[in-house]
């Protein structure tokens, strides 16, 4: 995809709204919606890479409760005509049409390639990617399998909701082995993964959130990996002014 104009684009990523539980993830939706207002003013699009919530379920004709005020400011960037682009993350990975319907925001399963202003990304929420992650990786079998999902959907929500509530909370399985220690480039996954990519096809930047940890690493050349961090104890974002990307913390 091209957006060939755009020389404000923002990132984001693993807000995981809802966790630990509704009343003390509301101050970060709080922040989250003040930067959203913030970025208002210049922001050419927006990406948001993943775990928006901590856990996310569709079913046909019901969403979970809560999440009003930043779905709100979503639509409100979205209406006044900044394009929002949503990859989903492993916690919110059973988004199926409610933001593309009710928002005018586009969903993404996989990773994907943009061109913005003449630079290539490549651009996702990096779970599941590279080596490793073996736990996780079998995980994202059973929650992504058809026949699960069917017998998920029929459960009611109240039961279904406050499973999933507490197999992210209480019992981390959604999320994997999420270390949030730097053990050096080489180990880093989505590091390798991304060099890897580099063998086939050049990008300028790597961009993707999971990892729960800011960082800015240098590939080959003058290609970048860069990890968004998290909005729990960062409030990190990405920002690509045309020609650059920078990492940055919003203080509110
Ligand atoms: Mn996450």
């Amino acid at each position: 995809m091209k957006l060939p104009g755009a020389k404000k684009v923002y990132f984001a990523s693993d807000q995981h709204f809802g966790a630990p539980t509704a009343e003390k993830s509301f101050p970060r939706e709080q922040k989250f919606v003040a930067w959203l207002d913030e970025i208002k003013k210049d922001a050419d699009a927006l990406f948001l890479l993943g775990d928006l919530f901590d856990f996310w379920f569709e079913y046909k004709t019901v969403i979970p409760k809560g999440f009003v005020r930043v779905l709100g400011k979503l639509a409100e960037l979205r209406d006044s005509g900044i394009p929002i682009f949503f990859f989903v993350g492993n916690h919110d990975l059973w988004m199926y049409d409610y933001f593309e319907k009710e928002l005018n925001i586009p969903v993404y399963h996989k990773p994907k390639h943009f061109t913005i202003n003449g630079k290539e990304f490549f651009i996702g929420h990096g779970d599941g990617l590279g080596p490793g992650d073996v736990g996780y990786k079998r995980m994202k079998k059973v929650f992504t399998n058809p026949f699960s999902k069917w017998l998920f959907r029929w459960l009611h929500p109240d039961i279904g909701v406050k499973l999933a509530q507490y197999l992210s909370v209480k019992n981390k399985l959604i999320s994997g082995d999420d270390d949030v220690k730097f053990l050096g480039k080489e180990n880093e996954w989505l590091y390798q993964y991304a060099l890897k990519k580099l063998e086939t096809k050049h990008y300028d930047f790597f961009v993707f959130g999971h990892r729960h940890l800011p960082l800015e690493i240098l590939l080959k050349g003058d290609s970048h990996y860069f990890n968004l961090g998290d909005w729990i104890g960062y409030f990190s974002y990405g920002v690509f002014d045309g020609t650059n990307f920078e990492l940055k913390r919003f203080n509110h």
